[in-house]
C-alpha cells in the first residue's frame, strides 16, 4: 500500500491516468493525497473533479482546497468579477451534478495531517509564525464557514482580495479568514513574521534564497514553527523539485508543458511524467 502525493491537476485529467498507469497505482489499496486545484486553464476540469470526488467518497483520496478551487466556488456562487477570461469553468458549471459536485468540494479542508506519518498537506504553504497545530485549527475556522448554509451569500463577498497581509492572533472577522486563506492557498513568499508578499510568482534567484530581501520562501526561515513536520505543498508551478527543509514541491508545470508528479510518502520518492499542455507559466 502506497500514499502518493499529487500535485496540481487543473483540468490535466489525461495526464493524471498517464501518471496513476506509471505508478502502477492500486485501486483497492493505495491512496491518493491530491494538494488541490483540481480544476481550470486545463482542458478536462470537470473529469478530474468527479474523478476525485469519486475516490474521495470511497475512502481513497483526500484533497485540500487551492486557489483555482476556491474561485470555482466564487463562479458558483454567481460572482462573476473573481472570474477571469482564461477561466474554464463553464464545461463543469453546466453540468447536471454540478450542484453535487460543489457541495462535495467545499466540504473539503484547507489543511490534512496524517494519521501515521509526521506529514501534512496544505495547497500553497504555511506561514512561519503558526505551528502545526495552530494552522489546524485556522484551517478549521475557514473550513466552518466554507460548509455553512448560507456559504455564498456572505463568503465570496468577503474572502477575496489581499487585505490584510499580516497576521495578528486579535484579527477577527472577515480579516481574520481572509488573511488565512490567503496563507493556505495563495502563499509564496512572506517575511519571518509571515507577512504575506502576494505580486512575486517567480522561483528565488539563489539557492531558494531571495538576496537582500524581507520576503523569502516560507519554508526558509530557521525560526518557522511547523518544520517539525514534513510538508508536502503544490501551487507554485515555478519553483521546481523541492526536497529540503522537510518540504517538498509537487507542482511542477504540467499546465505548461513540465511534469505531473506523484510523491511517495513511505519511500519520500518521487514519480512523474513528461506534460505535453502548452498554458502559459504566469496564469497557472
Ligand atoms: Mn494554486
Amino acid at each position: 500500500m502506497s500514499t502518493y502525493v499529487i500535485g496540481d491537476l487543473q483540468g490535466c485529467y489525461d495526464e493524471l491516468q498517464a501518471l496513476l498507469t506509471h505508478i502502477h497505482y492500486q485501486t483497492e489499496t493505495d491512496m491518493l493525497w491530491f494538494v488541490g486545484d483540481l480544476v481550470n486553464r486545463g482542458p478536462k476540469s470537470l473529469e478530474c473533479l468527479r474523478f476525485v470526488k469519486q475516490l474521495e467518497q470511497q475512502g481513497r483520496a483526500k484533497t485540500v482546497l487551492g486557489n483555482h478551487d476556491f474561485h470555482l466556488l466564487a463562479a458558483y456562487a454567481g460572482f462573476k468579477k473573481f472570474v477571469s477570461k482564461s477561466d474554464t469553468l463553464q464545461e463543469i458549471l453546466q453540468a447536471d451534478d454540478v450542484a453535487e459536485l460543489i457541495d462535495w468540494l467545499r466540504h473539503q479542508p484547507l489543511m490534512i495531517k496524517h494519521p501515521v506519518f509526521n506529514t501534512v498537506m496544505v495547497h500553497a504553504g504555511l506561514p512561519p509564525q503558526w505551528s502545526i497545530s495552530t494552522a489546524l485549527c485556522h484551517a478549521k475556522e475557514v473550513e466552518t464557514l466554507l460548509q455553512r448554509e448560507d456559504w455564498k451569500n456572505t463568503l465570496c463577498h468577503h474572502l477575496f482580495g489581499n487585505a490584510p497581509n499580516e497576521w495578528q492572533d486579535t484579527l477577527t472577522g472577515w480579516d481574520r479568514a481572509r488573511y488565512i486563506t490567503n496563507a493556505f492557498t495563495r502563499l509564496r513568499y512572506c517575511d519571518a513574521n509571515g507577512t504575506l508578499e502576494f505580486k512575486r510568482k517567480s522561483a528565488p534567484e539563489n539557492n531558494n534564497q531571495c538576496p537582500n530581501s524581507a520576503y523569502q520562501p516560507w519554508f526558509v526561515f530557521p525560526n518557522r514553527k511547523n518544520k517539525d513536520h514534513k510538508i508536502v505543498f503544490g501551487h507554485w508551478s515555478t519553483l521546481g523539485e523541492i526536497d529540503a527543509y522537510q518540504v517538498h514541491s509537487t507542482d511542477t508545470g504540467c499546465l505548461w508543458g513540465g511534469k505531473m508528479t506523484a510523491y511517495q510518502l513511505e519511500q519520500s520518492h518521487r514519480f512523474s511524467i513528461q506534460c505535453s499542455q502548452q498554458c502559459q507559466p504566469k496564469k497557472a
